[in-house]
């Protein structure tokens, strides 16, 4: 049997209750999963708010309950055209915004920055140069990112106990935060991922996306049409109003 990696819960209920109690210093847990704001329960089990979804337990989730996780959305404008960063999955084979789960004490900005850094640019960069982009993405997405979706991510790792959630926040890139990173802008698949590429936000890409992923890019585009005072047609192409 496998060994269970660092940062998933027992497989089994009772043991994964027993061991967060612990974690949590206490003996009875009377709210079993304190981080999630609105859980629902059957018996004492939590319950998947959009289930059921025909598998029981935690299945490839880290976690019983919500799972956290946050999705950085990066545009460019690109010879007329908006385009964003999107890997290729090497669970699915889908496209996908480059995401990844919140590890435990990490600030979202952090969780955005640092699942960039590893999915899209750093593969093959050094230790310094990949922490580097770190710290810079992650102010970056501190002071200009903008909140696009907070909630249930239709993931297909999803059960009846454990579901994936995410935050998503967009950055909308031009030459100068190139210059400030230090980066041109050329992508490098990292190891979760077997292609990156900019990818244009055209209807026919966003169709295929992994999971719901589709409609968190959806809402971001408009959010980001309304703050620059453009319109992006169904093939990617830019439309700004006349002057
Ligand atoms: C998606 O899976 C989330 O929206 C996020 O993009 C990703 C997190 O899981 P891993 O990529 O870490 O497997 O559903």
């Amino acid at each position: 049997m496998l060994a269970r990696p660092s940062w998933a819960e027992p497989v089994e209920f009772d043991t994964a209750r027993a061991v967060r109690a612990e974690a949590c210093g206490v003996d009875d847990l009377t709210r079993l999963f304190p981080s999630y704001e609105t859980p629902a329960f059957e018996g004492d089990r939590p319950r998947n708010p959009r289930g059921p979804t025909g598998l029981k337990g935690r299945g490839l989730l880290g976690r019983y309950g919500a799972n956290f996780a946050a999705d950085p959305l990066v545009f460019r404008r690109d010879r007329g055209r908006l385009e964003m960063i999107a890997i290729q999955r090497r669970d699915n084979q889908r496209w996908a915004i480059p995401g990844g789960m919140v590890d435990h004490g990490e600030q979202v900005s952090e969780t955005l920055a640092r699942e960039l850094a590893e999915e899209a640019l750093g593969k093959d960069a050094s230790p310094a140069q990949v922490k580097s982009w770190e710290e810079k993405l992650g102010r970056l997405f501190q002071q200009e990112g903008v909140e696009v979706y907070r909630g249930y991510v239709d993931d297909f790792r999803n059960t009846d106990e454990a579901w994936m959630e995410t935050s998503a926040f967009y950055l909308l890139l031009n030459p100068a935060h190139g210059n400030e990173l230090g980066w041109d802008f050329s992508l490098i698949a990292g190891d979760d991922a077997t292609d990156v590429r900019w990818m244009t936000v055209s209807r026919n890409e966003l169709e295929r996306l992994h999971a719901n992923h589709a409609e968190i890019v959806g809402r971001a585009v408009q959010l980001l049409e309304a703050k620059q005072d453009l319109r992006v047609l169904s093939d990617g192409e830019i439309s700004d109003p006349t002057p």
